[in-house]
């Protein structure tokens, strides 16, 4: 078996990240690989929790600075990276994350229209070149994405956002998929067993093994 290698899936809310991680698992057990980490974004360490909710937080009584929002992003990133993904790798371990930094670049740079040229300062200082193998976009419409999402409960501090903010975020990661060889498309929109093809195809045909 080759080396490990750092797999990621990005999208809207209610795109089907969560379900498509257990296919790209189950796909992984299938081929033989034997210990795989899982990890989602903001998250995955004790730290990186206590930042997500937080920043998940809808009662929150205080304006939320963007930069603030930025900048949790990136603490919890780094802990995420050093603690447990660049240590799992280095087992043998693959690894499967739901969200990372094009999360940052979308949401902060496309959603909250935070100038690209600071994320990619404090991105370059925080993770460096750090870069999945390969990233899956599920791409949905926010509409579509919003009400699947709406459909369990609750909204949290972003699902709270108005519609037009989640049309530049999808706006910047498809702007994202153009410029970005490792990240491939997935149509979200489709019913599950359809999607569930799609990343499988896109899995066969990664390159990973
Ligand atoms: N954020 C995060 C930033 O702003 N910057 C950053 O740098 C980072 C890392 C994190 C929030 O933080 C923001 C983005 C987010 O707003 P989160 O909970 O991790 O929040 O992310 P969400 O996108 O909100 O998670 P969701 O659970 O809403 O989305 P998923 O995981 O994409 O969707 P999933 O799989 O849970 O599915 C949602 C529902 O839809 C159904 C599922 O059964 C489920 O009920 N579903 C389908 N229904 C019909 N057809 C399909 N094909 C379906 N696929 C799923």
């Amino acid at each position: 078996m080759d080396k490990p290698k750092f797999l990621v899936i990005e999208g809207l809310e209610g795109a089907g990240k969560s379900t498509a991680l257990e296919t790209i698992k189950a796909y992984l057990t299938e081929k033989g690989v034997k210990s795989i980490t899982t990890c989602r974004e903001p998250g995955g360490t004790l730290m990186g929790e206590a930042i997500r909710s937080i920043v998940k937080d809808q009662t929150i009584e205080e304006k939320v600075d963007s930069r603030t929002e930025l900048l949790l992003m990136y603490a919890s990133r780094i802990q995420l990276v050093e603690n447990i993904i660049k240590p799992a790798l280095d087992e043998g371990s693959w690894v499967v994350c739901d969200r990372f930094f094009y999360s940052t670049f979308a949401y902060q740079g496309g959603g909250r229209s935070i100038d690209m040229d600071v994320i990619q300062n404090i991105h370059n200082a925080s993770i460096g070149d750090f870069t999945p193998d390969m990233t899956i976009y599920m791409d949905i419409s926010p509409e579509q994405g919003l009400a699947r999402a709406a459909g369990r409960g609750e909204l949290d501090r972003f699902e709270q956002e108005k519609v037009d903010f989640f049309k530049r975020t999808r706006q910047l990661y498809l702007e994202l998929v153009d410029k970005r060889s490792e990240m491939v498309p997935v149509d979200a929109s489709l019913k599950l067993k359809e999607v569930e093809g799609q990343i499988l195809k896109v899995m066969e045909n990664g390159d990973l093994f």
